[in-house]
């Protein structure tokens, strides 16, 4: 059946991988499926027609015979639990794997998240400025959490699981801040997903896709 997933027309990043069509496009190079990508523009998503897709107008989404799903983590989530490679055989492994990947997305991108809004969309507010350390040291506190459950391990439990998937694609929205590089470990561990092949497809993919668009790459 053919799969088929949703991502920026024009992606704001230009091409760094940081929309969340790359932790779907990872995930599907890590099953081995093949799948198409639609390119939506801001103003399409908005429409009846992707609306219908997903509820808030937003990429990614995924399309697969009758199945029409929305929301990264869910996507992620279901690919992993019906193909190889991303979810441990074992019980238990497999619920911690699950639980890191909810950790990834409702405890650790939330504050990543409010700092790249703080600096987007909140940089010309006079508040700012007196706002943005104490944004900043909020991701601090969670990627000092992280960092010491992590400490010398390759990947959060065991063998690469979709919570690492989700994990570094999280942590590398931190990076730009320069925040992600004081945790040498989480670095390292954030690089170690980023040298899978199935990242580097995904990637380079996305990347060209960015290119193709007209951005400057
Ligand atoms: N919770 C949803 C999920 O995980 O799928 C969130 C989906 C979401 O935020 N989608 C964004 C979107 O469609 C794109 S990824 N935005 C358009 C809109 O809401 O109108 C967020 C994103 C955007 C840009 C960058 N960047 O430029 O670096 C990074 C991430």
């Amino acid at each position: 059946m053919t799969i088929t997933i949703t991502a920026f027309e024009r992606s704001p990043d230009g091409g760094k991988g940081l929309a969340r069509d790359t932790r779907v496009r990872w995930a599907l190079e890590e099953a081995g499926l093949p799948f198409k990508v639609r390119h939506v523009s801001f103003r399409a998503m908005k429409e009846p027609a992707h609306l219908a897709l997903h509820p808030f107008g937003q990429i990614p989404t995924y399309e697969e015979g009758n199945l029409v799903l929305f929301e990264s983590g869910a996507i992620v989530l279901h690919i992993a639990s019906r193909h190889a490679g991303l979810l441990p055989d074992d019980a238990d492994a497999r619920a911690r794997a699950i639980t890191w990947l909810f950790a990834a997305l409702n405890t650790v991108e939330p504050p990543i998240l409010e700092l790249s809004i703080a600096k987007v969309l909140e940089g010309d507010k006079p508040w700012n400025e007196a706002r943005m350390p104490l944004v900043k040291d909020r991701v601090r506190a969670r990627l000092a959490q992280l960092s010491a459950r992590l400490g010398a391990a390759d990947w959060l439990d065991g063998a690469f699981s979709a919570g690492d998937l989700m994990m570094v694609s999280v942590l590398l929205r931190s990076r730009p801040s320069g925040i992600l590089d004081e945790y040498p470990n989480l670095a390292a561990y954030a690089a170690r997903g980023e040298a899978r092949p199935a990242y580097k497809r995904a990637y380079e993919a996305q990347r060209r896709d960015a290119i193709a668009a007209g951005s400057p790459g």
